[in-house]
Order: C-alpha cells, then structure tokens, then sequence
C-alpha cells in the first residue's frame, strides 16, 4: 500500500485551523520556536526490521495480520511510516533475518521510500540451521575457538551486506553469559570476547562504527559477559576510536540513573547510539516514554547539554533507533507513537532554559533548577512536533490518518491475515 500526498493535504486541511492556534499558543510559552522547528524536522529516528512483526513471549504469539513476510515488505512498512511522520527515514536489518538477494534493488527500494540503511545488526545468540556450531554456550566468548570463528565470521560477513546497502555501523548484542556460578571463568569470557570483537573490529571499513550493546539479563541469568555500561566501556575503550557503547533503555538494573551514564558516555566520546524503548520490569520493550516519560526527557536533556558542549550535530553524530516489540498493538501504529515520544522528549530538551540551568547549578540553587527542568517537560510541545511534519509534507496526527485509511485492513488484504514477518 502507498499512501498519496493527497491524503496527507485532506488530512492536514482538515486539522489546520486547531493546530494553528495551539502553534501560537505553545510559541508563546517557548523561545526559539523556529531554530526547535528545524531541529525537528532534521531528526530521524531508524526503525529496527524486527520490529515491524507481532512480538511476542514465550507464552504466546498473537500475530494481528499483514505482516511483512520479506525484506522488500519490511522497507515499505517503514516507508509508510516515514510518509506519516517523515521522522523515520532509516531501517536497520538483522541479520541472518534480512539477507538482501539484489543489494541495487533494495537500495532502490529504500531509496524510492526515502530510507537510509542504519546499523547492521548480527545475530549470535540464535542457531542457524546451517551453521556447524552451536552457541548454546556462547559465541565471541566460548571456550571453543572454533565456535568463536564462526561468530566472528558472521559479523565480517554482516558487515559485508552492509558496505553494500550503504550502511555505516554494526551493533553487536551478545546474548554471551552464563546461568550458574561456575560455569564460566569471567576473565577467560572477557579475553576471548575482547580478542574476537578485535578481528571483527579490523575488518570494519574506516568510515564505519562498531556500537556494542550491553544486557544486564537475559537469556543468561547469572551473568552477561557485556552487562553494563562499564564493561561495554572497558572493551570499546580498548578496541579503539571506531567502537562505541550502544544504550539501550530495557538494558538496565531496576532504578539505573540512564541520563548520567549517557551523559558520563558522552563525555568520554564513547556514546554511539541508542535503543529506544520502555519497560517497568526488565527488557519489556514496551512503546518509548508509554511509562517514563520523565526519564526520557531527562535522557534528551543531557543528550543535548553534551552533543552541545562537544559541537556535535544532533541528527547525525549519533545513532538513533527504536528497538520494540509489539505484543498486543498493531506495530505501525505502536511505532509511530514510540516516534512521537521521542520526538516529543527532544523538543523538550531543547526548549530547557540552559543558561539559567547553568547559573541555578552554579549557585546551588536546586529548587529553581526543579523549577526549569519540570517547566521544559510540563510545558506542552506537541505542536512543534506537528509542526515540523507540516512543513516537512507528513501528517499533522499520523496515527488517525493511518486508522482513518485503514492500512492495516488494506496489508491485510495485500499479505493474508497469516503472515509471519521475522524477527523475536
Ligand atoms: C537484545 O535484547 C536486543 O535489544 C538487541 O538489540 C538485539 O539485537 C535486539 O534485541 C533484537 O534481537
Ligand atoms: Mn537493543
């Protein structure tokens, strides 16, 4: 299904009187609204391929329908998205669930929807049929050199499909752990992983970006071999200038301060990216900001204070990706709203009075800087989101011109109600 330029203007002719006046009500309230605006329509958040499916547990699957059942159908989900909200211009494969047969025709493809290829992802923590080893014990880590080569070799290989399609970085997610104390000596884990993330780091193109994701739990439940951020650090340090820790939100202990050690990241250049999400318990995957609206705004705070204070360009000096999983809503419309929110805690980020943070902090004065920061994010600023999808030729509300389309009856109608994309 395509959506038309006629249905974005009807849609937007209809909406444009109410989302004027609030314009002018919210530049009121903030300053700067312009330079906000353009900050906005600027940012791109990729959408993960994984993500365009029914997710699941290990209880159940309840697949809603019309779901991508190959690459080319994975692009133009995201295509779709991009068209509503032009906020969504990348995707990002995993592979072996995304392998390209005509690199010239996917690009072409994604190049038709307006989408850059974002970070490849490997796959190490599943079996593949074909493959000789198994990683029940672990891949860049295993006792077993050979299991180890195999794990290496798919990354080399995953980077391979990505200098074709145009992409720029790997993220590597080690599932690597154990399950009881005893099984795995620590430091032994820790060298093997260090010296296969190294072979995998020299095959990386000198344009390219090594993000190494960290997981406090799961699937192992005794201990992960890159837990934290410290230990994503520790090896990112020593790899070198390409390799940087990729955060990802449902990857922390309960209570993990996220905006300090982005902000701590940031300091050190060793922020590469993030996974977008939200979660109560664990790695729930749950749609960004539904829970903690608040900790995503104080994320983009101090995101935008350090991309600042080092000159970097928000849109491009990072990477920034949703990673989901759509158990009960309908993917499009549970990623669009992820897109929403985070594009929200953004304008809030940028609309925080910083010189007056910046003298609060100074004095010491910690009920005005409260003051500040609760004002940014109370304040409301969705009309310069809908804004800069405006001006940008998306829709004004992406997610009721998608419901008042039916696109998903229409996928439905296109792919059969029993398609299975891949992913978890
Ligand atoms: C692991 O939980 C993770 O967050 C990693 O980013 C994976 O690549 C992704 O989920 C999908 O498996
Ligand atoms: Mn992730």
């Amino acid at each position: 299904m395509l959506i038309s330029s006629n249905h974005i203007d009807s849609h937007n002719e209809d909406l444009l009187k109410k989302h004027q006046n609030k314009l002018v009500f919210t530049a009121s309230e903030i300053n700067e609204t312009e330079a906000i605006i353009q900050k906005l329509i600027d940012f791109q958040i990729a959408i993960p391929s994984w993500a365009l499916g029914t997710g699941g547990t290990r209880f159940g699957r309840f697949a809603g329908g019309g779901e991508p059942r190959s690459l080319e159908e994975k692009i133009e989900d995201v295509g779709l998205l991009h068209k509503l909200n032009n906020a969504s211009g990348a995707i990002s494969l995993h592979i072996p669930w995304d392998i390209p047969t005509n690199y010239g025709a996917i690009k072409t493809l994604a190049g038709q929807h307006g989408l850059k290829f974002d970070a490849m992802n490997s796959n190490t923590f599943q079996d593949q049929a074909s493959a000789e080893h198994t990683y029940k014990y672990g891949s860049l880590q295993n006792v077993n050199k050979a299991v180890r080569k195999q794990a290496i070799a798919h990354n080399i290989e995953v980077i391979k499909h990505g200098i074709e399609l145009g992409s720029e970085s790997l993220t590597v997610w080690l599932a690597d752990g154990s399950n009881f104390p005893g099984q795995l000596n620590f430091r032994k884990a820790y060298q093997n992983t260090l010296e296969s993330l190294e072979e995998i780091y020299d095959a990386l193109p000198s344009n390219w970006k090594l993000f190494l994701e960290y997981k406090c739990a799961e699937p192992n439940f005794y201990s992960t071999t890159v837990a934290d951020w410290g230990q994503s650090y520790s090896y990112v340090k020593k790899l070198g200038d390409k390799a940087q820790t990729l955060v990802d939100l449902g990857h922390h202990l309960p209570n993990a301060n996220i905006e300090q050690i982005v902000s701590l990241l940031l300091m050190e250049n060793k922020l590469g990216g993030f996974h977008f999400n939200d979660s109560k318990y664990g790695d729930d995957d749950l749609t960004a900001g539904a829970l903690k609206p608040y900790q995503l705004f104080l994320i983009f705070n101090e995101l935008v204070e350090g991309m600042d204070a080092r000159g970097m360009n928000h849109a491009k000096d990072l990477g920034w990706m949703i990673d989901a999983s759509h158990n009960i809503k309908d993917p499009l419309e549970d990623l669009l709203q992820s897109v929403e929110a985070i594009m929200i805690a953004y304008a809030q980020a940028l609309s925080v009075d910083r010189k007056a943070l910046v003298q609060a902090q100074e004095e010491n004065d910690v009920v005005k800087a409260q003051e500040i920061l609760q004002n940014a994010f109370r304040t409301d600023v969705r009309a310069l989101v809908a804004e800069a999808r405006l001006r940008s030729g998306a829709a004004l509300n992406p997610v009721a011109l998608y419901r008042s389309i039916q696109v998903r009856q229409n996928l439905i109608e296109e792919r059969g109600l029993k398609t299975m994309a891949t992913g978890l």
